[in-house]
C-alpha cells in the first residue's frame, strides 16, 4: 500500500506522479516516462503510462482505479477479469482463435496479487494497452458495426464453456429492467431535487412502455432465454479497433461481465451502434436508426455467435436493442432526477441530454421494428 496523489488535470505534474507512483507497483518492464489521463467511460479513472525499455523503446500500459460508488466490492471485479482474461488468454493461445493477435491481459501488483491498494482503498489494475487501434463512441460505416458485434459474438463464444457460476455479479439486477424502472418511480417519487416537473414528458414516455421490462425476465423465467457469461456493457466504445485495418482487435471494459442474457450484449450494441448521432447529443434530429448498421451488427453477431444462440435469442435481436436503449435512458433520468450521482457529468443536465437521445432512438427503433424484424430473419436465412 502507499499513498497516492488524487488524480488531476492532465500535463500536471502531480498527474505524472500519480502514473509513476502507482505504475512503478505493478510488474511492468521499463523505466517510467510519462502519464496520461484517458478520458472516456462514465464509472472509472483510466491513465496511460509509457515506460522505456532497456533497449530504447517504449512501452505503454493502462492503470485504471476502480469506481468503488459503482462497484462496492471491487475484489469481486478483479475475481471476474481475472478469470475471463486467463480463459480467454490460455484458449487463445491453445487453439489460435484470436482476433489478431492482442488481448486483454492484468499486469500483477508487484507485491503479488492482480491488483494495487492506496491508502485511501482505492484499487488499481494494470492492463496491456492494445497498441495501433482506436475506439469510436459513433460508428461511421457498417464494416466497423459488423465487426464491433463480431468481436462481441466472438468474446460471448470464447467465455461460453466457463461455468456461469463462477462468475459473480459485481452489481446486482444490472440488467433487471423491471427494477430499474421501480427505482425511476421511487426516485420520482422522492424527487430530491425538484427536477421531476421538468422532465414529465421522459418520465411519461417510460411509463408508457413499462410492458417492455417483464419481456426478457419473462423470457428467462420460461426457460427460454438462458443465463451465459456475458459482457453486459457492449457499448461501441468498448471495443479496439485496429486503426490500420478497421479489424476488431478485443473487447475491454470487463467490469460488467456477469451472468447474463446474450440479449443485453446485442441489444446494447443496437443501441451504441446504429445512431449516427453520440450519447448526449443535443439536436435529437441527429438520432437515428441505420438499417444498414442493424443489418451488418446482425451479420456480425450471428456470424460469431452462432455456434450457441437459440431461436428465442435470435427473435428477440431487435427488441433486444429497444429495451437495452429504453433501460439506459431510464438509468440516465433516474440519475439525473436523483442529482446526478452515478453517472461522470460534464456539463448541468448532461444525464437528461443523454436520456433524451436514448428515448429519442426508441422511438425510432418502433419506428422500424418490423423492418429490422425483417433484416434480421434475412440475415439468419442466409446464413443457415
Ligand atoms: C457506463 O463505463 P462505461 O462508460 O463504459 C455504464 C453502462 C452504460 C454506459 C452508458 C458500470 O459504461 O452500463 O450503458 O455507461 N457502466 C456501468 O454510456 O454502469
Ligand atoms: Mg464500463
Amino acid at each position: 500500500m502507499s499513498a497516492l496523489p488524487t488524480p488531476v488535470q492532465k500535463n500536471d505534474p502531480q498527474l505524472q506522479q500519480l502514473v509513476a507512483t502507482i505504475g512503478n507497483q505493478f510488474a511492468v518492464q521499463g523505466e517510467f516516462l510519462c502519464g496520461d489521463e484517458v478520458d472516456s467511460g462514465h464509472i472509472n479513472s483510466t491513465y496511460c503510462g509509457t515506460f522505456r525499455q532497456a533497449d530504447g523503446s517504449l512501452r505503454r500500459y493502462v492503470f485504471q482505479l476502480i469506481n468503488r460508488n459503482v462497484f462496492k466490492d471491487p475484489y469481486v471485479v478483479m475475481h471476474n477479469v481475472e478469470r475471463v482474461t486467463r480463459h480467454i488468454n490460455d484458449k487463445v493461445l491453445r487453439v489460435k482463435k484470436d482476433l489478431g493477435g492482442q488481448t486483454l491481459n492484468l499486469f500483477p501488483a508487484r507485491s503479488g496479487g492482480a491488483w494495487v491498494e492506496d491508502l485511501v482503498g482505492g484499487v488499481w489494475r494494470c492492463y496491456n494497452f492494445i497498441e495501433g487501434c482506436v475506439t469510436y463512441d459513433v460508428v461511421e460505416n457498417t464494416r466497423q458495426a459488423y465487426q464491433a458485434a463480431r468481436a462481441f459474438g466472438s468474446f460471448q463464444d470464447l467465455v461460453s464453456d466457463l461455468d456461469v457460476s463462477s462468475i459473480r455479479e459485481t452489481i446486482p439486477d444490472f440488467h433487471h429492467t423491471r427494477k430499474r424502472f421501480q427505482r425511476l418511480l421511487e426516485v420520482a417519487a422522492a424527487d430530491p431535487h425538484g427536477r421531476l416537473a421538468a422532465v414529465r414528458a421522459e418520465f411519461d414516455f417510460v411509463c408508457q412502455r413499462e410492458d417492455l421490462t417483464a419481456v426478457l425476465l419473462d423470457g428467462i423465467a420460461a426457460g427460454l432465454l438462458p443465463l451465459r457469461v456475458t459482457h453486459n456493457d457492449t457499448k461501441i466504445n468498448n471495443v479496439m479497433i485496429d486503426a490500420a485495418t478497421d479489424e476488431a482487435v478485443c473487447v475491454i471494459d470487463l467490469d460488467t461481465v456477469m451472468p447474463g442474457l446474450a440479449l443485453y450484449d446485442f441489444g446494447d450494441l443496437v443501441r451504441s451502434a446504429t445512431s449516427p448521432a453520440a450519447e448526449d447529443e443535443r439536436d435529437l434530429s441527429k438520432v437515428q436508426m441505420q438499417m444498414p448498421m442493424f443489418e451488418a451488427l446482425v451479420a456480425g453477431y450471428l456470424d460469431s455467435a452462432s455456434a450457441f444462440i437459440n431461436d428465442t435469442e435470435i427473435e428477440h435481436l431487435a427488441f433486444a436493442g429497444k429495451l437495452m436503449t429504453m433501460e439506459v435512458g431510464i438509468r440516465f433520468l433516474t440519475d439525473h432526477i436523483e442529482g446526478d450521482v452515478y453517472f461522470k457529468t460534464h456539463r448541468p443536465n448532461h444525464n437528461l441530454d443523454r436520456c433524451r437521445t436514448q428515448l429519442k432512438l426508441v422511438e425510432r427503433i418502433e419506428a422500424h421494428e418490423a423492418e429490422m424484424n425483417a433484416v434480421v430473419r434475412k440475415v439468419y436465412q442466409t446464413r443457415r
